[in-house]
């Protein structure tokens, strides 16, 4: 477990706000059979999370900017430190009362992620990491998977919206060939938790295109912290700015960026 007083922060503030969207999410079920449906009611549910986390990180780290993926950007007078914040990720998961979703809040200092939370208010599931302090799910110390060989793989994807069907013909390429080599695939709907379940040695590998910051940022340092490799869908070292992300133990990273580069 890591006992830091930054940790103490982010945790609170992430179980405060949860305990809103563990509310949320009950009424969710019952919005399902509603004519007007959970639509607005998940966006107010994610503001008002995004308001929590707002108010109590800055409480705690006055002067620290903002990155969210509700209210954008805000600059801090500490141009050192900014949180990286994505209030509900896993939105569709949630407005379908699937209670796979996660606060995500990561620390960037100087450019650098130096510390990650991802929690499920559903699950209680609670993934830490902070720079050279390992990663953590609960009190049980994370390692990504021993695997070597593809064949024996469980890898993680995304699967581009409707709304984004531009990219649906680089997915059906990417899947075909993912699918010709690793033992099988998982969509889960949230990224921060795809990534966490990469550090947690569950899934092999992961990748996705078309995502933010806000949704890597924690999960970047958590698979880093538990021995895992992070770069872009190509490989490249910049995915926060990139948007997209390909995650893993180094063998299987490896060979599944190889795998996504000639994937046509
Ligand atoms: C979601 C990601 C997910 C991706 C969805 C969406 P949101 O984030 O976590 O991996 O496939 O398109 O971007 O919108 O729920 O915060």
């Amino acid at each position: 477990m890591i006992r830091s007083a930054l940790m103490t922060v982010m945790t609170a503030a992430a179980i405060k706000a949860g305990r809103g969207l563990k509310r949320d999410f009950g009424e969710v079920e019952n919005l399902q059979v509603s004519m007007k449906g959970p639509g607005d009611f998940v966006s107010a549910a994610d503001r008002k999370a995004e308001k929590t986390l707002f108010e109590e990180l800055s409480k705690a780290r006055p002067g620290y900017g903002f990155v969210m993926e509700e209210s954008g950007v805000v600059e801090g007078s500490d141009k050192s430190h900014r949180w990286i914040v994505d209030p509900l990720d896993g939105t569709t998961n949630f407005l379908h009362a699937i209670p796979v979703f996660a606060i995500s809040i990561g620390l960037e200092r100087d450019g650098q992620i130096v510390a990650g939370l991802i929690y499920n208010p559903a699950t209680e599931d609670m993934y830490v990491a902070e720079k050279g302090q390992g990663a953590w799910n609960n009190d049980r110390r994370l390692r990504v998977s021993a695997r070597r060989d593809m064949a024996m793989a469980l890898i993680g994807c995304g699967v581009p919206h409707l709304g984004k069907a531009a990219g649906h013909p680089r997915f059906k390429a990417e899947l075909a060939a993912v699918m010709a080599r690793a033992q099988n695939l998982r969509r889960m709907g949230a990224a921060s938790l795809d990534m966490a379940y990469v550090a947690a040695g569950r899934l092999d590998a992961y990748w996705e295109r078309g995502i933010n910051n806000w949704d890597m940022a924690a999960g970047a340092i958590l698979v880093r912290e538990a021995g895992g490799f992070v770069t872009d869908a190509d490989g490249g070292p910049d995915y926060l700015d990139a948007g997209t992300v390909c995650c893993g133990c180094e063998p299987i990273h490896k060979e599944l960026l190889a795998i996504l580069r000639v994937a046509k």
